[in-house]
């Protein structure tokens, strides 16, 4: 990649962190114009956001300023959108995804969702704050070969083994792969909460979903 373009991904991130909508949507139409591809654009605006999360960790941002990096985030992608186009395929399985109860961050989940349906897949988007009892009814209904879950609360955590459990107990835990995502949670949690992958990022989301729909998982 061009040092300028090295440069104007910085500009983006500060755009980010300054909640300038403008400058940002303008920032990443340019670079994708310019051929940077999408996931790396969206890659810089999410360490945007994390910065943003630090801040608000160390009492500099409230929630206001949350909101406004949130809104500023989506109307980014907003105009990326046209430029992530994936290798749109033939149809390589359903996915269940959501966003679990108490936790209503969505942008993440957003974006694995627009990846995963260009990659080829049906996803079933349940939304945010999406109680046990949803999601398991979801997958029995739909057949989902993948459960993809996004949590941002460590207070919510407990949500992950809720949804295990609970597939468990309807018989449909052998039916479905799981996979998490999300900034507060860690592979090592994953493992602990009985899911079979952690995505740190959409784009290894969606390439394990790949994995698994090839392998006939
Ligand atoms: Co909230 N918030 N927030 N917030 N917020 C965090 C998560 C926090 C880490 C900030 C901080 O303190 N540093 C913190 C949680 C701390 C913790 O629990 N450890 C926090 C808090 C405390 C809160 C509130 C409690 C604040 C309050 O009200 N006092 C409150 C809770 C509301 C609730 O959910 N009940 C709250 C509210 C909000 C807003 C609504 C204002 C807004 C969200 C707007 C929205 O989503 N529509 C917001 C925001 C913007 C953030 C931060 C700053 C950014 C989140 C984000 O969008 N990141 C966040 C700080 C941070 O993340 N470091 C923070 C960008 C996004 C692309 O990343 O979601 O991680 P992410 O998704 C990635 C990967 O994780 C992965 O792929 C995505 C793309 O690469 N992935 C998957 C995610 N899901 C996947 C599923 C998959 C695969 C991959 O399945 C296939």
């Amino acid at each position: 990649m061009e040092r300028k373009q090295q440069k104007e991904l910085r500009k983006l991130m500060d755009s980010i962190v300054g909640f300038d909508v403008e400058s940002t949507k303008e920032e990443a139409l340019a670079l994708a114009k310019q051929g940077v591809p999408a996931d790396k654009i969206i890659e810089r605006m999410t360490e945007g956001m994390n910065e943003v999360g630090k801040k608000y960790a160390s009492g500099e941002f409230f929630v206001p300023e949350l909101i406004m990096a949130g809104e500023t985030m989506k109307e980014a992608l907003e105009v990326l959108r046209p430029y992530m186009t994936g290798e749109i395929g033939g149809r390589e399985g359903t996915v269940v995804l959501a966003t679990v109860a108490g936790d209503i961050h969505d942008i993440g989940k957003n974006i694995v969702a627009t990846l995963l349906t260009t990659a080829g897949f049906k996803v079933i988007d349940l939304g945010v704050d999406v109680p046990v009892e949803k999601i398991v009814e979801a997958v029995r209904a739909s057949h989902a070969e993948i459960l993809g879950m996004s949590a941002l609360l460590t207070t919510n955590l407990e949500q992950i083994p809720a949804v295990i459990e609970a597939l468990k107990k309807e018989g449909l835990r052998n039916k479905v792969k799981v996979i998490l995502g999300g900034a507060t949670v860690t592979e090592e949690f994953a493992k602990k909460a009985g899911v079979d992958a952690y995505a740190k990022d959409a784009l290894t989301g969606v390439g394990v979903c790949k994995g698994w729909a090839r392998s006939g998982q």
